[in-house]
């Protein structure tokens, strides 16, 4: 289940989950890090801390930096665990660092508002992202969980209107998910489709829109500038929408991700990152990096390819699972 916000609080709670179920969940998040998990764990292992040297935390620097949890925040890290053990806050025994090390992850892990916020009517989302990086697909998940398992009426605006099969794909999504699709002729304005999304979605008392958009390098000056442009456009229908702008980021990329989801902060607002492709990388740690370096919620991790294989981003989960042995 998916605690997407505010509306979603209405379920039951993670907290109130039976513990078989969390169990479950637990599972398939350490069994979509796998490769990520036998990455680090190889490193770090308990026995690491077996005997603590200066050794011991070139090891874990070392091992931090291939998961790519980057630079600033594994050095961060490293100094922060070394400091408690120095200071015997945290003795130095090998579990103890080990879990300790655990819960400095998931705080690092931590920043910003989690849960997508749905509570304007319609709330209106937006996803942007690099080609490829999962954009539609993630849309499709969303969708699907908002309609069929939160009961909300959910529209899509086929935004990329540059790559020929980009609406068909996203129509596709729309028929699983049963919500309604509104799309403009092909080199359609985007903003103009999601303009008619919205009013279509106003008149019919829908809860909420998410906007497709095409696939753009953040290095091309000129769409990025469009994405503020799409903004502006929606802002005419509902002033303070879009209210959550998502970033899709391929979690196999690594370090360029992370400069993927600054560029594209710095041309328009972001709200949150979807960590996409987590089930097929040994670079798990970008979402500490994202987190840590850049300060942006992580909110959905993506951990593969159908409908079910999206996750609400749980900090403390997540480090747990990436360093379980
Ligand atoms: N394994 C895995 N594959 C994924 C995940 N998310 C998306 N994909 C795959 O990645 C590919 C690209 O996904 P799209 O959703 O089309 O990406 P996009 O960002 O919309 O692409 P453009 O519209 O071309 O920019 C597809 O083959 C998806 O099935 C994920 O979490 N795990
Ligand atoms: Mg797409």
């Amino acid at each position: 289940m998916i605690d997407l916000g505010s509306r979603a609080s209405e379920n039951v709670s993670a907290e109130t989950e039976p513990e078989v179920a969390r169990r479950g969940v637990f599972k398939r998040l350490r069994e979509s890090l796998s490769k990520s998990r036998q990455a680090l764990s190889e490193e770090i292992s308990a026995s690491l801390f077996d005997r603590i040297d200066e050794e011991t935390w070139e090891r874990l620097e070392e091992a931090l930096i291939l998961a790519d949890v980057g630079a600033p925040t594994t050095a961060a890290v490293v100094e922060r665990l070394e400091h408690e053990v120095e200071a015997g806050t945290v003795s130095a025994d090998g579990v103890a660092v080990r879990d300790r090390l655990i819960e400095i992850l998931a705080e690092v892990a931590s920043t910003g508002r989690a849960p997508i916020d749905l509570s304007a009517e319609p709330a209106v989302l937006m996803m942007i992202g690099v080609n490829g990086t999962g954009k539609t697909t993630t849309i499709g998940k969303v969708a699907w969980h908002l309609s069929k398992e939160m009961g909300l009426s959910v529209v899509l605006a086929a935004g990329d209107t540059y790559r020929a099969a980009a609406a068909e794909q996203l129509a596709e999504w729309a028929d699983r998910a049963g919500a309604e699709l509104i799309r403009g002729e092909s080199g359609a304005d985007p903003g103009a489709v999601a303009y008619d999304a919205i009013a279509a979605a106003r008149a019919r008392g829908a809860d909420v829109v998410i906007v497709d958009t095409a696939g753009r390098l953040h290095t091309q000056g000129n769409l990025m500038d469009e994405l503020a442009k799409v903004r502006q456009v929606i802002a005419k229908q509902i002033p303070d929408a879009p209210h959550e702008t998502l970033i899709s980021i391929d979690a196999t990329t690594g370090q360029n991700g992370l400069r993927q989801a600054k560029v594209f902060s710095e041309a328009v607002p972001v709200d949150g990152v979807v960590l996409t492709k987590l089930d097929g990388t040994a670079k798990g740690g970008i979402a500490l990096a994202i987190a840590g370096d850049l300060g942006i919620p992580v909110k959905l991790i993506g951990v593969g390819e159908t409908l079910e294989d999206l996750r609400p981003f749980d900090p403390a989960e997540y480090a747990a699972a990436l360093l379980a042995e």
